[in-house]
């Protein structure tokens, strides 16, 4: 996916410009990323913030199956397994609901982060 590494480079450097410094990544995740835990009927973090073209991991820790699943349907994981891992990139970061279609009561949100890429 070049078009989108093109994106999340040059989005990395203007934060750089214009902040100073990246702000702290969880280790191992590198800035643009981010990972979304599936833990006990739950998403964590339930609220994520991301840029356009940035990367999110949804993984399931639990011991049964999940959805990440947009509650406007427009991206759907599909049944995703113990262990598996669901990555979709935030072309248009929202903001976005989504939920487990087994679980509703399990439901999170994707916000845009203020970084000037954005749409207002
Ligand atoms: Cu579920």
């Amino acid at each position: 996916m070049s078009p989108t590494r093109t994106i999340h480079v040059a989005r990395s450097a203007a934060v750089l410009v214009l902040t100073g410094a990246a702000a702290p990544a969880p280790r191992g995740v590198e800035h643009g990323e981010h990972v979304v835990e599936i833990r006990d009927l739950a998403f964590l973090p339930g609220v994520i913030r991301v840029g356009a073209g940035d990367t999110v991991y949804w993984r399931n820790e639990d011991l049964v199956p999940h959805t990440v699943t947009a509650s406007d349907s427009s991206w759907d994981s599909g049944e995703l397994p113990p262990g598996g891992v669901f990555r979709w990139v935030a072309e248009n970061p929202g903001p976005i609901e989504y939920l487990c279609l087994y679980h509703p009561s399990m439901t999170g949100g994707v916000v845009p982060e203020d970084n000037g890429y954005a749409s207002p």
